[in-house]
């Protein structure tokens, strides 16, 4: 693939510059939380705004009358504490959002879209919140102030001009609520297409697929109430410690109850050491509790051959000691292919699987002693898991392991695929999906009236595809930042510039919003912490966390700029822009009271039966989960044992395999700041983690400068200038910061059936640096 064929008329950069902040190490922490936490939530809190609206809105996060954090989908306790039910880093999310910087239209006049587009992600996130529509013209270097009403019409006029509907892509992101992301849907399917990737296709998109088809549901398992319940804990390709912080409450909480944990990471990452609660005062004395029994430290991508060797030397186990490991009554009863599953394992050898895991063997079986005793298991995964060429893979020998155990659909066991933001997973119950059911379209076109478009659409790599190669023209983003989530940015750069049109719904400015199609607009919406006031009164939303809870979120604060739209509402405009008479749904109703889109979501979604009802309840409402009660929606009901290969990646003697991994000051593509606490990275993020005898053997020498190379079918792709820091890391194993990474993730390397990016195992080249 060429990247030179349509060269950009502007020097617009869609990498973010790769100039040094100034590197500062120190060794990787030992303990997550306490004061440091309470410490770097406050300074990021008063970077943004005065104490007092900082206070007003901490008080309110994730509390019962108050607004669901936009950080991540960990669920909040049935009790909230008093002092407070937030992590640092939802605070640090909250920040971002409750700012009182703002980006105006006089912002715009100042800086040309190329001077822009040469600023760091973290300067531009930094300059607030955006406040007004704003338009760029074809040619124009400088974005222009637009009337909502003439931004409605321009983007029905190019919609309305396309050859076919399917020549539009419609991306959310995860913040969305139900309500917002039920109307998205609804009138992208009344304009006639299913092209609605999401950044689940980025994220945990290899999660459902291998979870529907092995147990019937593409949704994890548990709730919190299991995790106190559960004898092991594994937990796998996951960094909870800077990700999911309020998770590790839970597992302390789990611990004290004498459950056992298993870490699997590469990385020795420091939220699974010593934990200290910053919300308990007796907590902050102490030496803080010790999260994890046995840490495996895995190679990149080991995670099938671990998992395998595991499920091996449990069967061993059972055949030495008949009765004492496997539920033979569950296996039996309740799922199919055992025999299948275990005469593929008999043709494996297990020292060939431990070696390619990188780990010590005796850690292996002592995993496997306590997974062996214990009936009542958890594992929880995230993108360490998700983002492999067989993560679908990864997810399915997780569920085996489960099967054998009978660990599924009883009190403190199961699977926990752990979420990533706030409300991804409610939008794919909502209908956010490039495939959707049947029944779903059945419904959906029952209840409107109207004939839903029934074949699949494009997911995100497919959408950036098609705009590379002209089939799609218009793009318009709910949310998210497109350019710089997605792998492969110089590729995908060109595929957005290829566009008639790039539109996207933001809170804050980002790069998409710079490298864009021949027209532009940014239309700026209210976030999450602010009031949503509407004809009927003030309005709250819904979300779903990643167990299955639904429950209300309603902002309070003032909105950032009277101009400002709710999501729904701005739905509801285009919608009726771009439909004219040709629609069956009452729009303005839907939007003056959005208790009248929770009756339409009641009426076309399983399990919202009393939706307005239940979601005012105190916690919210379970949906219901199939395989939590051993109802497995497969083709024969029964759940699945399946098989499944380890990773096909053998590296040459000059190649490492890369992880692209989060920093403790971002979120996604929104830089917070530019430390890595806990690992000890300050005041730079161009940095490659490696292993201090990799550096010798490569003639490197820490902190020199060096270039990335990716060759993935014979193309070459460079992210230049970064700084080699030598880290605890299994050896031709690398780590790298996303989205400073993702120019080298190939857009053709995906996860089997998922089409997930690899952005957790890219080949590289490491080289010492060119210089300018
Ligand atoms: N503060 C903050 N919170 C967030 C986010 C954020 O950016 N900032 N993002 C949100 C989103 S959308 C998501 S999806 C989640 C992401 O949450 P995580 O999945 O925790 O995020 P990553 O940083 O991608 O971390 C991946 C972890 O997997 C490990 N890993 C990488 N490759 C492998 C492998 O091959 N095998 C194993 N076993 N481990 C591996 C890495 O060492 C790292 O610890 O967090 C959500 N919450
Ligand atoms: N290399 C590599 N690439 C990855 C990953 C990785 O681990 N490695 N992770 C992947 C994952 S897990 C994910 S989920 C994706 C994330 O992909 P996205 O969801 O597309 O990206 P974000 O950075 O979360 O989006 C941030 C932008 O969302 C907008 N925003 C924030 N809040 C709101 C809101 O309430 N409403 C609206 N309309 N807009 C809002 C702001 O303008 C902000 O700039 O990235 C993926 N990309
Ligand atoms: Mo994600």
């Amino acid at each position: 693939m060429s990247t030179q064929s349509r060269p950009s008329k502007k020097k617009i950069e869609a990498q973010p510059p790769a100039n040094f902040t100034g590197l500062k190490l120190s060794p990787p922490k030992e303990m997550a939380a306490g004061i440091p936490a309470i410490l770097s939530a406050a300074k990021h809190i008063l970077e943004e705004m005065d104490p007092f609206r900082g206070l007003s809105v901490l008080t309110k996060l994730n509390q019962q009358q108050g607004f669901d954090c936009p950080g991540c989908a960990w669920p909040d306790p049935q009790k909230r504490s008093k002092l407070g039910e937030y992590c640092e880093n939802g605070a640090k999310a909250v920040a971002e959002e409750a700012t009182i910087r703002r980006v105006t239209s006089d912002f715009f006049k100042k800086y040309s879209i190329t001077n822009l587009s040469q600023q760091s992600d973290y300067w531009l996130g930094k300059q607030g919140r955006l406040t007004e529509p704003m338009l760029l013209r074809e040619g124009s270097e400088h974005y222009e102030p637009v009337t909502w009403e003439k931004a409605f019409q321009w983007i029905a006029r190019h919609l309305n001009s396309l050859n076919s509907p399917d020549e539009a892509v419609f991306y959310t992101s995860g913040r969305t609520s139900n309500e917002a992301a039920f109307l998205y849907q609804l009138f992208v399917r009344q304009f006639g297409t299913n092209n609605l990737p999401d950044c689940s296709n980025m994220c945990h998109e290899s999660s459902g697929s291998g979870l529907s088809q092995t147990l019937g549901i593409g949704k994890g398992s548990v709730t919190l109430e299991d995790f106190y319940k559960a004898e092991v804990i594994m937990i796998m390709g996951q960094n909870p410690g800077t990700n999911h912080p309020r998770m590790l409450t839970a597992l302390q909480k789990a611990k004290k109850n004498g459950c056992k944990v298993i870490i699997v990471n590469p990385l020795p990452e420091a939220g699974f050491q010593y934990f200290k609660h910053p919300q308990d005062p007796v907590q902050m004395l102490g030496k803080g509790t010790l999260l994890t029994d046995i840490f495996l430290q895995i190679k990149i991508n080991g995670d099938v051959a671990l998992l395998k060797a595991m499920n091996k030397i449990l069967l061993e186990k059972e055949a030495q000691s008949p009765g004492s490991v496997l539920d033979k009554e569950f296996i039996e009863q309740h799922t199919e292919g055992f025999e299948a599953f275990t005469n593929d394992l008999k043709q494996y050898d297990l020292d060939e699987l431990i070696r390619e895991t990188g780990i010590e063997k005796a850690k292996i079986l002592q995993a496997c002693e306590l997974l062996a005793s214990k009936k009542r298991i958890i594992i929880c995964w995230a993108m360490g898991l998700t983002q492999h060429k067989n993560a679908v893979g990864n997810v399915r020998e997780i569920v085996n392991l489960l099967l054998m155990k009978g660990s599924i659909g009883k009190p403190g066991a199961g699977t926990c695929p752990v979420r990533g933001h706030s409300n991804v997973q409610g939008d794919r119950t909502m209908g956010i999906w490039e495939k959707p059911s049947q029944a779903f379209l059945e419904r959906l076109g029952r209840n409107f009236n109207f004939i839903p478009p029934e074949h699949h659409g494009f997911d995100s790599v497919e959408a950036i595809k098609a705009m590379y190669n002209g089939s799609a023209k218009v793009f318009f983003a709910m949310g998210g930042n497109f350019l710089s989530a997605t792998p492969d940015t110089e590729y995908t750069a060109q595929a957005l510039q290829n566009c008639k049109l790039t539109v996207h719904v933001s809170t804050k400015l980002n790069r998409s919003h710079l490298v864009h199609g021949n027209e532009a607009l940014i239309l700026p919406c209210l976030g999450r912490t602010e009031e949503d006031m509407q004809k009927s009164g003030p309005q709250f939303v819904s979300v779903e966390n990643s167990m299955g809870i639904v429950h209300k979120t309603q902002g309070r604060l003032e909105p950032a700029s009277t101009q400002l739209l709710s999501e729904p509402a701005i739905v509801a405009r285009l919608a009726k822009a771009t439909l004219g008479y040709q629609t069956s749904v009452n729009w303005d109703e839907m939007t003056h009271n959005y208790d009248a889109i929770r009756d339409a979501i009641e009426a076309v979604i399983p399990g919202f039966e009393h939706y307005n009802q239940k979601v005012r309840q105190e916690n919210g409402f379970y949906l219901p989960n199939c395989a939590r009660d051993r109802k497995f929606n497969t083709l024969n009901g029964k759940a699945q044992f399946t098989i499944n290969s380890c990773s096909s990646i053998r590296l040459l003697a000059d190649e490492y395999l890369m992880m692209t991994i989060r920093s403790h000051d971002q979120y996604n593509t929104t830089i917070y700041g530019l430390n890595d606490r806990y690992r000890g990275i300050y005041n730079e993020r161009r940095v490659i983690l490696m292993h201090p005898e990799d550096i010798k053997s490569a003639q490197l020498s820490p902190e020199q400068i060096v270039d990335l190379y990716s060759y993935y079918d014979n193309e070459e792709r460079i992210a230049r200038k970064f700084i080699v820091v030598p880290y605890p890391i299994p050896k031709q194993c690398v780590a790298t910061y996303f989205p400073e990474a993702n120019v080298l993730v190939p857009v053709n390397s995906t996860a089997e059936i998922s089409n997930t990016p690899t952005s957790k195992s890219v080949v590289i080249k490491i080289k010492t640096a060119l210089t300018d």
